[in-house]
């Protein structure tokens, strides 16, 4: 019994996380579609069938009850094919658009993600749907990805360069709620509190991803091991050299098994 979560790189780790936190022995396999990576600058179309084809391959060989698409950039297109085509529960994460607007004071807010997830029309939806009283900022930055995946490892991030991606937020002094819309971007949340105004409280999407999680293995009688499994695997879609410097990482989110399944693009 394992839950397989999905991402084009190690954002998806925001979401382990979270899991891990409220699961601690729940088995779970990642799959990195690194040889897709990023999926922010991918057309809508294009980017459906990647996923559907990645997600396919690898949900043969592993057999997982449920998906966890840990991604808001595919979530936002590619959710309605994936529920139609696999048999499994489909999780996706979406922009936590809805607490935020509760929980800004001055109705201000700051969207930000991936270029693709900023201006999606799925995300234009949610926020007609409960933000149309906000006035909402938005930043698209695939840079900011590439940062976070340098941190994971190891590297050292220029905070300079991210002051500069999250310079339109400082322009509007009201706000005082940022979105994170993407999850890679929780890797970097102690970057971003020390970047931004010290009013400013950060959303992301994990805990409400691991409470959906729960509750559906809950209510389809699946049960908890009572020990974590011995082996904790992550697919990449591709061999690189970065693979190497993100181990140390990946131990700390409790992988210890790495396997390349070549998908190429
Ligand atoms: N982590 C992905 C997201 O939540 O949108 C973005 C990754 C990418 O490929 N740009």
């Amino acid at each position: 019994l394992s839950v397989l979560v999905f991402d084009s790189g190690v954002g998806g780790l925001s979401i382990v996380q979270a899991l891990r936190e409220s699961m601690p022995t729940l088995t779970l396999s990642y799959l990195a579609d690194n040889a897709g990576f990023p999926y922010g600058v991918w057309a809508e179309q294009d980017l459906i069938e990647r996923v559907y084809r990645v997600l396919s391959s690898v949900v043969e060989q592993v057999q997982p009850c449920l998906i966890v698409v840990a991604c808001n950039t595919a979530s936002t297109v590619a959710l309605p094919k994936l529920r139609a085509t696999l048999s499994i529960p489909v999780v996706g994460v979406v922009p936590a658009i809805k607490p935020a607007a509760q929980l800004s004071q001055n109705k201000v807010i700051g969207l930000l993600g991936t270029p693709g997830t900023v201006s999606r029309h799925y995300t234009g939806q949610l926020i007609a749907q409960f933000a149309a009283h906000c006035q909402i900022i938005r930043v698209g930055s695939v840079e900011l990805v590439h940062l976070a995946e340098q941190h994971l490892r190891g590297e050292i991030i220029p905070l300079d360069s991210m002051a500069t991606i999250l310079r339109p937020f400082k322009e509007h002094s009201a706000l005082d709620v940022i979105v994170l819309a993407c999850t890679h971007f929780p890797l970097l949340r102690d970057f971003l509190l020390e970047t931004l105004p010290k009013s400013i409280q950060l959303i992301d999407s994990g805990q409400a991803i691991a409470a959906r999680v729960k509750h559906l293995l809950l209510h389809h009688g699946w049960t908890l091991p009572e020990q974590i499994a011995p082996h904790q695997t992550v697919f990449f879609t591709q061999q690189t050299d970065n693979i190497m410097a993100l181990i140390p990482a990946l131990s700390q989110f409790g992988f210890n098994e790495i396997r390349i399944c070549a998908i190429p693009v």
